[in-house]
């Protein structure tokens, strides 16, 4: 039986992928940062919450990534678990950077001294791009990043290539751009939005503050983007692939796809908040996905109209139980 290890597993992307690998008959093992309260709604949400082996250890925490690594003895290791929320960064620098970027090493390091031969996913990320240098990112893009978070995973994506190129060990890339779904975190912008525009329409609430709504960002389904970094351990070489779904909408179009979806009118409820601007702002991310498609065979399959919508029909599911 296939054995995996996921960091990261009570986010989002942790949840889809969990599903996924036990769907395909693997022995899902996760790596459980210990927090005050417990929060394992995403697993609930799938119904998986009583088939994962959860092992206690944190990614700061090198002796804690060696003993889950005896524990589960896995084949693979997806490492997910990250500081992931952009704003977050800058108010807390230095655990972005332990988490997000020393994480990555310490994880590496936790191979490196039990079994290499191990197939080890880090989740990188379009923020990498920042500044772009390029019109559409792919994998050949120099990276210019805008925030600590971005700096962090730099770090960790450099560290994973510099692993594979000094001790042949097999360590993939995924440069994931925005992926959402109704497991998404409410403080990513659409959740944000999504939660907003139930609440409103049942009464509960009456305006939705915003920051910057001309940002523009490439945004596919977490659901679609999970079989990505499954598809690259089974590669025969490791790699690193850009997944994106080529097109970029900005954050007012996504905002008033949700607010016609329940028949109300964005410009009534929107309210512009300039303590919600970011202190130095990704303006646009738009990915070249070929080469996953290519080599991988994938393609993003949801359009954002379809994901949005989703997302909106779950959140009033919610809204109205509460
Ligand atoms: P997420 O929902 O924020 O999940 C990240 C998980 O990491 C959380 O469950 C978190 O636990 C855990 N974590 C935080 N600090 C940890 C630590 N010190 N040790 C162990 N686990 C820790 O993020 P996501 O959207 O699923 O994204 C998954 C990964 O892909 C992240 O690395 C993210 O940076 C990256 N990524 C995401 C996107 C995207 O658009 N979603 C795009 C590119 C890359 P707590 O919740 O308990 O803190
Ligand atoms: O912001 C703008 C904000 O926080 C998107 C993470 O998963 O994807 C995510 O990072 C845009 C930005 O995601 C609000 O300024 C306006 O331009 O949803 P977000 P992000 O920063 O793109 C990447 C790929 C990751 O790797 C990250 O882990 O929306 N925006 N007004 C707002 N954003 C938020 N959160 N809240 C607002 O009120």
């Amino acid at each position: 039986m296939n054995r995996a290890l996921i960091t990261g597993i009570m986010g989002q992307d942790g949840a889809y992928l969990a599903k996924l690998l036990l769907d395909k008959g693997y022995k899902v093992y996760g790596l459980l940062a210990r927090r005050s309260t417990l929060s394992n709604w995403r697993l609930k949400y799938l119904g998986i919450e009583n088939e994962i082996q959860l092992i206690e250890g944190d990614l700061t925490d090198l002796a804690s990534l060696i003993r889950a690594i005896k524990t589960s003895k896995p084949m693979e290791i997806y490492n997910l678990g990250a500081q992931s929320f952009v704003a977050t960064s800058w108010e807390q620098p230095i655990l972005t950077a332990q988490t997000t970027g020393i994480g990555v090493l310490n994880l590496l390091e936790a191979i490196r001294l039990t079994d290499t031969s191990i197939k080890f996913y880090q989740a990188s990320t379009s923020e990498m791009f920042g500044l772009i240098q390029e019109p559409i990112q792919s994998e050949k893009t120099p990276f210019h990043p805008r925030s600590p978070y971005g700096v962090a995973k730099l770090y960790g994506h450099w560290i994973t290539i510099n692993y594979r190129e000094s001790f042949n060990m097999f360590t993939s890339c995924g440069i994931l751009f925005n992926h959402e779904s109704p497991l998404r975190g409410i403080e990513f912008v659409t959740r944000k939005v999504t939660d907003a525009v139930a609440r409103i329409k049942i009464g509960k609430q009456k305006e939705l503050r915003l920051g910057n709504i001309d940002a523009k960002r490439d945004w596919g389904f977490a659901g679609d983007y999970v079989e990505v970094m499954w598809l690259m351990l089974q590669q025969s070489k490791p790699d690193d692939y850009v997944v994106a779904t080529g097109y970029t909408t900005t954050v007012r179009e996504m905002c008033s796809i949700a607010f016609d979806h329940v028949g109300l009118d964005m410009d009534d409820h929107l309210v512009i908040d300039e303590k919600l601007y970011r202190p130095a702002e990704v303006e646009i991310l738009l990915g070249n996905p070929s080469k996953a498609k290519e080599k991988l065979g994938w393609s993003s399959k949801t359009s954002l109209k379809n994901l949005i919508t989703m997302m909106v029909d779950a959140d009033l599911e919610r809204v109205k139980k509460e």
